[in-house]
Parts: structure tokens; sequence; C-alpha cells
């Protein structure tokens, strides 16, 4: 091939081993490797042209099997027109960059509106490392409610501790926790708030491997569960019937230097699924919704129809 798939390949391998992690970040960091590859794309064939990104796009897409921002963010870049390869070139960048700056700006807004239910006072209960669960908790604090955090380490990969080095820089007072922990302190907490990696069309949600179990734990304790998602990251194939795939990773992860045993394998899910039933509030920056109206978020907001599926 004439040109070079370096920086795809690159942005491809650090997705792939999670230097760049959490649902997001994969999606702005694909969306901007895929743009920079069409800038440097020296061809004024379009068909050429179409065939090289479609290439990169498919390369970025096989990283990570779960998070649908993924997916989302690629096909949105990827809905670029143009007669010649120049007018190509200008609506795919266009494109990329409203995906990043649209990204960016909900973010800022699932944090103003999550930050409508965090009373003052509120200890909230936070799993992994979610950047739209932090900027509500952020919003809040700096609103001038008087919050306390309770973080789980988040095993295997202790996404946790980056969740606390934030909150520290953020000034709010947090605690760390194991992630079996949660069941001893879940009295103690008023909401948890988490991110997402898919919201299916019946409203469930595909997070952390444990999220499930916290949800579980507070639903039993009555208390309110919320997740915080941007609207690319609801699942227009789920509507399809298609079951979100879950990431397999490493037994490294789990026990890095395992004694030889005959009988012992490790599982290493990367997520699990929260049925519906335990989520009080999704908060998109298209509003707070309860999980039953994912499918219209799908189909106004991601512009879904059945073609493209
Ligand atoms: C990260 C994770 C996060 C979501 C949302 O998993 O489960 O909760 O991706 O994150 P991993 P954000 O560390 O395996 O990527 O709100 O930042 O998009």
């Amino acid at each position: 091939m004439t040109h070079s798939m370096e920086g795809v390949l690159d942005t491809a391998e650090k997705i792939s081993s999670m230097e760049i992690r959490g649902a997001g970040y994969i999606g702005r960091a694909a969306v901007e490797a895929l743009r920079d590859f069409a800038l440097r794309l020296d061809t004024s064939s379009l068909e050429e042209f179409n065939a090289e990104t479609r290439r990169a796009a498919e390369i970025l897409l096989k990283t990570r099997p779960t998070a649908v921002s993924l997916s989302n963010a690629i096909k949105m870049v990827m809905r670029y027109r143009g007669e010649d390869t120049e007018s190509a070139l200008r609506s795919l960048v266009t494109n990329a960059n409203d995906f990043v700056e649209r990204s960016l700006k909900a973010v800022e807004q699932i944090g103003m509106i999550g930050s409508h239910r965090i009373r003052d006072g509120d200890t909230i209960l936070t799993h992994c490392n979610s950047m739209a669960a932090l900027s509500i908790i952020e919003t809040s604090h700096r609103a001038g409610k008087d919050i306390k955090v309770i973080a789980t380490e988040s095993r295997p990969r202790y996404q946790g501790r980056l969740t606390v080095k934030m909150l520290d820089q953020m000034g709010i007072k947090t605690e760390l926790i194991v992630d079996s922990a949660v069941r001893s302190v879940i009295n103690e907490v008023d909401v948890v708030v988490v991110g997402a990696d898919v919201i299916t069309v019946n409203g469930s949600l595909v997070n952390k491997i444990g999220t499930a179990q916290i949800a579980l734990c507070a639903h039993e304790a009555r208390t309110s569960f919320m997740v915080a998602a941007e609207t690319y990251k609801f699942s227009p194939d789920t509507i399809m019937g298609e079951l979100v795939p879950i990431e397999m990773r490493s037994s490294q992860e789990v026990y890095p230097d395992m004694p030889e045993m005959v009988n012992v394998t490790v599982r290493n899910p990367a997520f699990d699924v929260t049925p519906h039933q335990y989520i009080d509030i999704i908060c998109t920056e298209a509003g707070a919704i309860p999980p039953e109206m994912s499918y219209v978020i799908i189909k106004e907001k991601l512009g879904w129809d059945l073609e493209e599926s």
C-alpha cells in the first residue's frame, strides 16, 4: 500500500492495550486518528480515498469490541460526502472535528444536568473511571455542595486509582475501597454514579465489570443508581436484536505470575450488563431520561435508520 497506516496502527495499539481507555476517550482518539490519516492521504482518486479511509476505520473498529462509542463515532465520520477527494476530505474533517467538539461539550452538559440530582451533604459511590460520571461529581462540588465520594478500586486494572487521583486534584474528600466492600458501605451512600460503555435499546447498561453487582446492592438498599452517558453510548445495533459483545481480556491482568496448574483457568470479562430495572436515571447531554426512553435517543439523536444497520 502506498499510504502509511502508522498513526492509525499506533492509536489502535494504544486502545487495545488500554493506554487510551474509557469509552469517550476511545471514540475521540479513533476519530482523530482517522481524520489525521485522511489528511495525509495523497491521492486524487475518490475511489482510493474511500477504500483507504474504510481500511483505516476497520483497523480502529477492531481494537475493543464492547464500547459502542467507537463504532458510533467512526460511523459519524464515515458519513462524509464529496464528488472529489478534496470535498470528501473536507467533509470527513468537519465530521471528525464536530464529533470531538460535541463529545467534549456533552461531558460538560451531563455534569450540569446530573449535578441537579446531587444534594448538599450527599455521599456518592462511583466505579471505574468515567469522565462523564466525574463531570457530575465535579460540577456538584463546584456548585458548592458538600459531597464525599467512595470509589472502588475496579480490579483487575485499578481504574479506581485514576479516579481517586482526579478527585483529589478537584479537592473532593474521597475514600478508596476494594470492590468487594460495596455491600459494607452501601447504607452510607446516597447515590451511585457510573459511566457507560453501552446503553441498549431497552435501557440496560453495559459498563465496567462489577457495575451490575453494585446496582443489585444499591437496589436492595434503596440507594439511587444514576448513569452518565453521552448519546453516542447508545447502541443502534441493539434495535436489530443484537447482543452487546462482552470483551474478554487476558488472564495476565487477573493473575500475572500464576503458577502452573492443571485444572484452573482464569476468566476475565471486562464488562457486565446491568438490567434497566436497577437504573433510576440516565443523564445524557439531551436531558435526564428514564432507561425506558433509550429507544427515543437511538431513533432521534443518533439518526438511526434500518438501512444503516
Ligand atoms: C471504562 C468504563 C467507563 C466507561 C465510561 O472501561 O467502564 O465507565 O467507559 O467512561 P475501560 P467515560 O477502562 O475498560 O475502558 O465516561 O470516560 O466515557
